[in-house]
């Protein structure tokens, strides 16, 4: 037994000849699950040495003395990762290489759009494509349908998908699912607007993963804790996220943040002064689109609300 386990390469050296790669379903305090190329979700430790993984994240992995665990020895590159701000403004990363933020609001409960536009941008200066989705349409009467369409106009205007979906009717559920097919997207917005709802609409035999899910890494199954990675029947993956009470951005310079209003693009760099922030100065292409209604005066409020927000931590 002794000889043998001397006998053991060193993990450190043993790195690329037996790591093998795999895929960050949820990340858990010290724990990950990855899933193996087998399919099979494996309880992976990281290496101290590794940054946090995170939901989406590709890695290496090695097998441990077990069939279920093992560790992780490398995170791939990540094309694109979301992030929140921490209690000291510092980025973390939420969830890696998605390519479209899906923004979940409902009628019930309300929604600030001032928290919309900050998905949106957060979506937008991470480089993935953003979608709304307004969930619980079985609540709406007509009227109050038609007051929300009107408010979300705009949205469709600077190009955005919008969809309306309801789990109870199964209303919109095919739209999205054509949406959603062949991208890995995450679902984000406040707590109780049904996200984990419609993963569960969207994906089958979801309570049996769930449930596999929740007997390696031991926690309970209808609390969103942490990010989760779902694999969609057509191909594509959807990710649910604990839903939050606000979603702020990271601080990132005025120019910036002015490109993650879309459609303020093509007025960049037409202001009389090359470093404007298109507040209050005059000669102002962005504020000149405002008034001839060519930006939504609501988008530019929210814009600068942002501006002053970002610029209090300066
Ligand atoms: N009326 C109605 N209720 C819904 C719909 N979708 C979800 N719900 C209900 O809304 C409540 C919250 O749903 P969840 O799916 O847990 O919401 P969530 O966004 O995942 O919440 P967190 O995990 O806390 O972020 C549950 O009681 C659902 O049954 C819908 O389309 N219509
Ligand atoms: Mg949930
Ligand atoms: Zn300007």
């Amino acid at each position: 037994m002794g000889t043998l386990r001397h006998q053991k390469r060193p993990a450190r050296e043993a790195d690329d000849s037996s790591s093998q790669p795999g895929l960050v379903l949820a990340h858990y305090g010290q724990i990950s699950l990855v899933e193996a190329e087998s399919g099979d979700p494996i309880r992976c430790a990281t290496r101290r040495n590794l940054p946090r993984t995170v939901c989406g994240d590709r890695v290496m992995w090695q097998p441990g003395s077990n069939a279920r665990e093992g560790v992780i020895t490398r995170v791939l590159e990540r094309k694109t990762t979301l992030v929140r701000p921490d209690r000291n403004n510092r980025g973390r990363p939420v969830a890696a290489n998605l390519d479209q933020v899906v923004v979940v609001l409902a009628s019930k409960p309300s929604f600030e759009p001032g928290m919309l536009d900050r998905y949106l941008v957060a979506a937008e200066l991470m480089g993935a494509t953003p979608v709304i989705v307004v969930n619980k349409l079985d609540l709406l009467d007509a009227e109050s349908r038609s007051r929300l369409e009107q408010r979300l106009a705009i949205y469709r205007q600077i190009g955005y998908a919008l969809l309306f979906t309801s789990t109870r009717t199964t209303d919109g559920l095919k739209d999205l699912h054509r949406q959603l097919r062949p991208h890995t997207s995450i679902l984000v917005g406040q707590s109780g607007v049904g996200k984990s709802s419609l993963v569960g609409a969207l994906v089958p035999d979801l309570e049996v993963r769930v449930g596999a899910l929740s007997q390696v890494t031991g926690l309970g199954r209808h609390t969103t804790t942490a990010a989760q990675l779902y694999h969609l029947p057509d191909g594509g993956n959807l990710i649910d996220s604990p839903g939050v009470r606000d979603f702020s951005l990271c601080p990132v310079p005025v120019e910036e943040l002015a490109r993650g209003f879309v459609e303020f693009r093509p007025y960049l760099g037409h202001c009389r002064f090359h470093n404007c922030r298109h507040l209050k100065e005059p000669g102002c292409a962005v504020q000149a689109a405002a008034r001839d209604g060519a930006i939504s005066q609501q988008r530019l409020e929210n814009y600068q609300a942002l501006v002053e927000t970002m610029s209090r931590h300066e």
